[in-house]
This record gives C-alpha cells, sequence and structure tokens, in this order.
C-alpha cells in the first residue's frame, strides 16, 4: 500500500501535541508518503532549509499550496484533539473533495469533539476514531485497507 497521505494538526491553534503528531506521521510513512510533513516538525529544532522555507511563505501562499496537496492527496489522517480552524476546514474542504478521512481524537484530553466532525463519521468512507496512543497502528492498518479496497472498486 502506497498513498499520498495529507496530515492535519494544529499549528496556530497551538502545539501542545505537536510530539504525538510527529510520531503519528512515522506510523503513516508505513502507508506511502505523507505531503505535509511540517505538521510534526518538532518547533525548538533546528530546522531544515525546507522548514525554514515554510515560514518565509504568506498566509495565502500556504493557503494555496495546502489545497493543492489536498487536491493531490488519496486520504486524509487529521489529529483533532487540539482544535483547529485550519484543521476543521481542511477537514471540511476534504469532504467536498470526496477523499477518504480519518479523524484522530484522543477522548483521555477532557475535551468533546465538535459535532461537525464527530457528526459527518459514516462508517465508510469517513471515520471519527476516539483512540489512544497504543491503539494507533491497528486503527491506521484498518483504514488504509478500506482506502485500498476502495480504490481497487473505483478502478473497476
Ligand atoms: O489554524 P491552524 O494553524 O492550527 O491550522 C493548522 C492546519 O493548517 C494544518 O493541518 C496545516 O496543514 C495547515 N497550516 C497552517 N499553517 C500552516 C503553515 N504555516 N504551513 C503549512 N500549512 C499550514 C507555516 C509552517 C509552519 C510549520 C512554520
Amino acid at each position: 500500500m502506497k498513498f499520498e497521505i495529507y496530515f492535519c494538526g494544529s499549528i496556530r491553534a497551538g502545539r501542545q501535541d505537536a510530539e504525538i503528531y510527529r510520531r503519528i506521521i512515522s506510523k503513516l510513512k508505513k502507508y506511502g508518503t505523507v505531503l505535509t510533513e511540517f505538521v510534526g516538525t518538532n518547533d525548538d529544532s533546528k530546522e531544515g532549509e525546507s522548514h525554514t522555507k515554510e515560514r518565509e511563505l504568506s498566509d495565502s501562499e500556504i493557503h494555496e499550496r495546502d489545497i493543492r496537496l489536498l487536491e493531490q492527496c488519496e486520504a486524509l489522517v487529521a489529529e483533532v484533539t487540539q482544535p483547529s480552524l485550519g484543521v476543521g476546514y481542511e477537514v471540511g474542504r476534504a469532504v467536498v473533495l470526496k477523499k477518504p478521512i480519518l479523524c484522530l481524537f484522543r477522548p483521555s484530553c477532557g475535551k468533546i469533539l465538535s459535532a461537525l466532525i464527530r457528526g459527518i463519521h459514516n462508517e465508510e468512507d469517513i471515520i471519527i476514531k476516539d483512540y489512544k496512543e497504543s491503539d494507533l497502528d491497528d486503527t491506521l492498518q484498518e483504514f488504509f485497507e478500506k482506502v485500498q479496497k476502495m480504490q481497487e472498486k473505483n478502478k473497476k
């Protein structure tokens, strides 16, 4: 299985889960290419050149580039525990683009997930999943098997 994956996580809405994003991204690499690896980059680390370039983009360039990547991707995975306008917007655009979607939410954080995210679950190509990190391997495997089956079905 090799997919182009768009990963979403909070940036300006708060970086408290950045380390979790990084760990999810490293697991996603088993299933293909993560188009938005910068979401998991440790903000305090020495930044590589590509990350430095991220900072030089204007907001409209970031938006344009992210929408292009969103159109290109074959699946979107979002960590939605830390509420973020940008992540909500990306998930909404991915629904309209009919991309397979997996939203990951940690109930242990004590927050309540927006009905506008929880409510899009359909058990088929849009999965909203309450998870613990120890469940991640199984959750990702199950989701990408579904994506694979959907792609095979669409080819027929
Ligand atoms: O509203 P937020 O900033 O929390 O929205 C986060 C989401 O929007 C992420 O899933 C990203 O895909 C997207 N996003 C927000 N800011 C950026 C950005 N800024 N670059 C690319 N995508 C972004 C500059 C890069 C930063 C790592 C220095």
